[in-house]
């Protein structure tokens, strides 16, 4: 069965990144775009070709002089990515060329597309939920492996069908509660109360357990801020600059050489760390200095990962031991990794402190080892593989967080025998908030919030 598309006036922009490649691809679509490209084009008749080919030919100027060779892609509508005639150019992929086809398309009338306004026509034509094409948006932003499995995991819909899932629940006890309401004089009971508070409890569990993946979730889309602090020369731009594999910090053996923090993206086994190199705590009469070590200290409060360095080559002092341990107890539950480090040159001292693994980032010694540490301890009790569904978005949490609660609260009124038109608002308004995360129900401030965040051409 195909469902009529409501088709708009066409658009028109370049998919490709903008950039010398082989070939760049631009993409039209909208009411009339086989018609339209027709008009500036060279080869066989298009609008007399099936959906899902691909057709040889070239490009003509205004003058009708051709200026390229291209493949063009044609789909029919409702079958193509945005639900609508849709015609994509494969061109030669120079700046200028690509640019004179675009120009070109647009001289016939064409209006230039702006930011994710494909995606927004695929979402309004019902070809993909609004949480699918946020993973859309994701997926093209994903700065580490795990990142592409989540948007994956979202793109394919499994985020959706589990609020799909949960809203005709609520649908099904909703309907449970009005019914009774309509039949109120009859004083018939349609809805069953255990069964109703049965179905409840379920969702509610249900949502939890969705809501708990999202601190990985965060974690695996936006990576793991990665703090590493410690006393000055203790050697974490050294160590930085060792994970990283270049020589990102500068290393000098004076104390105090970091002044400002330094965020560097490192990816490890698909998992995006964001190691931020810090000042070296002391105190100091240096105001750049002490402004420095104000911004580790901050850095520090913002973490999910904490790196304490010592020197292994110095004794500890008990200050400083006092210190660690302040910063552990600070940490709470973000995991803290305390490390030895310059292990090549390590006192012949009794540490009487337990570090997680000692380290020498000049000769080489436990780099590895430090780098499984990181990832272990980054997901520690975090339950994680490539299938997991994760909830990944804020938008999303919030709106499952907001829907439990209205579940909550129709639980709570069960339970204290209120009528079925309470229970009915509250269940009413757990059913927007999941509507919310498909975009069965939507405002126009959040689509232009969520499509914003597309390139143009997407
Ligand atoms: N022998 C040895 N020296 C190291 C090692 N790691 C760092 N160093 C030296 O220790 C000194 C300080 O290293 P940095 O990495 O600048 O120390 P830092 O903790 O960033 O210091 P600040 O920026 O001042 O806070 C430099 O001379 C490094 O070459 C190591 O594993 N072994
Ligand atoms: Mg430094």
């Amino acid at each position: 069965m195909h469902t009529e598309i409501n088709q708009q006036a066409p658009i028109a922009a370049i998919a490709t990144p903008v950039g010398e490649g082989g070939i760049a691809v631009i993409r039209v679509s909208g009411k009339g775009a086989i018609s339209k490209i027709q008009q500036c084009w060279q080869g066989k008749d298009l609008t007399a070709q099936q959906s899902h080919t691909v057709h040889f030919g070239k490009i003509i100027d205004k003058n009708r002089l051709p200026f390229d060779e291209v493949l063009v892609t044609l789909f029919h509508s409702p079958k193509s990515y945005t639900g609508e005639e849709t015609v994509e150019i494969s061109c030669h992929g120079g700046v200028l060329v690509t640019q004179k086809v675009l120009e070109t398309i647009l001289s016939l009338g064409i209006k230039p597309a702006v930011a994710g306004e494909f995606t927004q026509r695929a979402f309004l034509n019902g070809k993909l939920d609004l949480d699918q094409a946020e993973a859309v948006a994701d997926l093209i932003h994903a700065k580490s492996l795990k990142a592409v499995d989540a948007a994956h995991q979202q793109l394919e819909g499994r985020l959706g069908d589990h609020v799909k899932k949960f809203r005709q629940q609520i649908i099904d006890a909703t309907a449970m509660v009005e019914l009774e309401l309509d039949f109120i004089e009859e004083d018939v009971e349609f809805a069953n109360k255990e069964q109703l508070q049965k179905l409840l409890e379920e969702v509610d569990g249900e949502i939890s357990k969705l809501l708990e993946t999202y601190e990985t979730g965060r974690l695996v889309k936006d990576g793991v801020r990665t703090v590493l602090i410690g006393r000055p020369n203790a050697g974490k731009s050294t160590l930085l600059n060792t994970l990283v594999g270049n020589d990102r910090a500068i290393v000098t053996d004076i104390a105090g050489t970091t002044r400002d923090t330094i965020d560097v993206d490192w990816n490890y086994e698909g998992l995006l760390f964001k190691l931020i190199d810090t000042a070296g705590l002391r105190d100091t009469e240096d105001v750049v200095e002490a402004e420095g070590v104000k911004r580790s200290q901050k850095a520090f409060e913002q973490s999910d990962l904490v790196i304490y360095l010592k020197d292994l080559s110095h004794s500890f002092s008990n200050e400083e031991r006092n210190e660690i341990g302040d910063f552990q107890k600070k940490a709470g539950e973000t995991p803290f990794i305390l490390i030895g480090t310059k292990a090549d040159i390590e006192l012949n001292e009794e540490w009487r402190t337990e570090f997680d693994l000692k380290i020498s980032a000049a000769v080489g010694n436990n780099v590895e080892a430090l780098k499984r540490l990181l990832k272990d301890r980054a997901l520690e009790n975090k339950h994680y593989d490539a299938s997991s569904l994760l909830v990944t978005s804020t938008r999303h949490r919030d709106a499952l967080t907001k829907a439990q609660e209205q579940v909550r609260a129709a639980l709570q009124s069960l339970a204290q025998g209120m009528t079925g038109d309470f229970l009915s608002i509250d269940l009413r308004a757990a059913l927007n908030e999941l509507g919310a995360i498909t975009g069965e129900i939507t405002n126009e401030h959040i689509l232009d919030s969520i499509f914003s965040r597309f390139c143009i051409g997407k």
